[in-house]
């Protein structure tokens, strides 16, 4: 089994993006599946046809985008991914998308299609905070988890993909009071803990709860 994971170039002021710095720590390998690690640019519609690229390359069973999500407590396991743009700050290229679509012709939403409660469970249970969240925001996260959804619907059928957002690391929010962090191990354990999770239910766990409400 081939597992890509993806994390996210830093945008918006940061040097460092949490979501890469955990994706290129992880080993080659978890319970047998290979793990094929890429960043991916904080750009609208490169970050698509990167991730395309990839997919078309790598011909993953699974595909997990991570990236950061700045002032969450915990790591968040994205539910649904929506057919929106709209940017509060401006990508890596200059790109601030108003209220405009990210694919004409799909759907207004898509579903995780990986086994988030069985993956919040897991982490849960390896002592870390994590949840289901029920939006990954009108950025470039959200982009890419419609993106990759959108290309399993019209492409893919076969793989599973999904999206988890991480917190910000303890150095991110020196200068940030009140602000959450996450410590890079912690973050690291919390995506292997989820591959683990999802390797698992893809070998014949608890079938289909991906996208139950
Ligand atoms: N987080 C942003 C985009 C890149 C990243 O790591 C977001 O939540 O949309």
């Amino acid at each position: 089994m081939k597992i890509l994971i993806t994390g996210f170039e830093p945008f918006g002021g940061e040097i460092i993006n949490p979501s890469y710095e955990a994706v290129k720590s992880l080993p080659g390998e978890v319970n047998g599946a290979a793990i094929i690690k890429r960043q991916v640019p904080t750009v609208f519609r490169k970050s698509i046809m990167e991730l395309e690229k990839l997919v078309d390359e790598i011909r993953p069973d699974i595909v997990i985008a991570v990236g950061q999500a700045g002032g969450r407590v915990d790591i968040s396991v994205e539910r649904v991914a929506i057919n929106i743009d709209d940017a509060a700050i401006k990508d890596n290229e200059g790109n601030q998308p108003v209220d405009e679509a990210i694919f004409e012709d799909g759907e207004n939403a898509y579903f995780s299609n990986l086994p988030i409660k069985a993956i919040v469970k897991r982490i849960k249970e390896g002592g870390i905070p994590a949840s289901i969240s029920n939006s990954a925001g009108t950025f470039v996260c959200n982009h890419i988890m419609y993106g990759l959804l959108y290309l399993i619907d019209k492409k893919y059928p076969g793989i599973k993909g999904g999206f988890i957002h991480v917190p910000y690391l303890p150095e991110q929010v020196v200068n940030k009071r009140n602000t959450p962090s996450m410590n890079i191990n912690d973050i690291r354990k919390a995506l292997i803990l989820a591959v683990e999770a999802i390797v698992e239910h893809s070998a014949g766990g608890i079938a289909g709860d991906e996208g139950k409400v």
